[in-house]
């Protein structure tokens, strides 16, 4: 075995993308000149109008990130009582549920696409459940036609966590266009951010105004508060980062599906490594790559490999563990039927997938990970 060297700067997760300094400072002063910095302004006029174009969707509305996104979208729909969703996510899709006096009924996964198992949705639904929210994960999308053969069948409305989801297409519509909203976040993490940020998309135009009131207080006008509102505006600078970015994002996406070619043709004789097979019908979008290591088969577990690749210089991340039902603030502790959920959450690894990495490094991780096989 060859002694390789660990990398010399730390190769994270992920980087953002970076649009030139000149090009933010010209934005800015922009922004400087006008006075306008924040409350609809021109730049958030004009991301809008861009994303929706991007986006390929009816309606969108822009928020300061993804999380108060979903909280609006809950207030907005009268979502109440139960939600079934996903346990293998963020913590931010359950939490914003939780916030919002919504009981999350966890399902469990799929073994293909560790998305929702349609499945296993009706067996939850109960008098009290208003939605599901399913999640894309990792860009992967869900059974949507299941889903909403379900959704339709129960009278549930839909809310996809679409946080992982920016330039995603199914069937070659927008992944954005399905369920009753969708929601995208533009955190600093993903392909496209605007620093923090995030979006909700929609079919229904109806909701335009009620999401509008939502993130600005609930404020109609000067004298009239219609609703219970909250601040979850995006701000100017937020928006131009975001217009300098969108023009960038597909050669961001070019460049990960290289790199993600280039993990699969090292990896795909490991035993005890697997990782998804790209279906057919959706343009992936590369956020994240996500491996499974079988430890019987490997010789040593995730843990070991994620605490051993740091020795590297390599941070990779266990997205997503611990699951949501194993969040320390559950006082009761509930026999979830969720044995999918458990195995991928054990075994799963996201290794560094960024547009800047270059083919050698994508290769030198590789042989790192491999030299741990025992
Ligand atoms: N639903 C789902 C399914 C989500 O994944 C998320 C967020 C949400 C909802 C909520 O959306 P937002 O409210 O955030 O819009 C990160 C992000 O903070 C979070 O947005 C994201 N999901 C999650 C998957 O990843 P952490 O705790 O892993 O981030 P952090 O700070 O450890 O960053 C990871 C790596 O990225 C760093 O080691 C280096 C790099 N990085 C990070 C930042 C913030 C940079 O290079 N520059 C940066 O500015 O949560």
């Amino acid at each position: 075995m060859t002694e390789i060297k660990p990398f010399k700067e730390p190769i994270y997760i992920t980087r953002p993308i970076l649009p030139p300094i000149k090009e933010v400072t010209k934005k800015i002063e922009e922004i400087w000149d006008s006075k306008r910095l924040t409350n609809v302004g021109a730049q958030h006029r004009s991301l809008e109008s861009g994303l929706l174009k991007y986006l390929n969707t009816p309606y969108l509305t822009l928020f300061c990130n993804g999380t108060l996104a979903l909280n609006i979208a809950f207030q907005a729909l009268e979502l109440k009582g139960e939600v079934i969703t996903t346990p293998f996510t963020f913590p931010a899709t359950a939490t914003s549920l939780i916030q919002k006096n919504i009981t999350p009924v966890y399902c469990d996964i799929k073994l293909d696409d560790f998305n929702i198992k349609p499945e296993n949705i009706e067996k939850l639904i109960t008098p009290e459940t208003t939605a599901i929210m399913p999640v894309h994960v990792f860009g992967n999308p869900c059974e949507i036609e299941k889903i909403n053969e379900i959704a339709n069948k129960n009278d549930l409305k839909i809310i996809y966590d679409a946080a992982h989801c920016f330039g995603v297409k199914y069937k070659n519509k927008g992944i954005g266009n399905f369920g009753d909203v969708s929601m995208f976040s533009f955190h600093a993490t993903k392909i496209f951010h605007t620093l923090e940020g995030g979006a909700l998309t929609y079919n229904n135009g109806e909701l335009k105004e009620t999401f509008f009131l939502l993130k600005n207080f609930g404020i109609k006008n000067e004298e009239f508060v219609l609703l219970p509102g909250t601040n979850a505006k995006m701000n100017e600078i937020q928006a131009a980062i975001g217009l300098l970015n969108l023009p960038r994002v597909d050669e961001e996406i070019e460049k990960r599906k290289f790199l993600t070619k280039i993990y699969k043709e090292n990896l795909c004789d490991i035993n005890g490594i697997t990782y998804l097979d790209e279906k057919k019908h959706i343009r992936y979008n590369y956020q994240y790559f996500p491996i499974l290591i079988n430890e019987e088969d490997f010789g040593i577990n995730r843990d070991q490999i994620y605490d051993n690749l740091k020795k590297y210089n390599i941070f990779s991340r266990k997205y997503f563990y611990p699951l949501c039902t194993d969040y320390k603030f559950y006082k009761e502790d509930k026999d979830w039927n969720i044995p999918n959920a458990r195995k991928i959450s054990n075994q799963i690894l996201c290794l560094p997938l960024y547009g800047e990495l270059k083919k050698p490094e994508i290769d030198k991780i590789c042989q790192i990970l491999i030299n741990f096989k025992n």
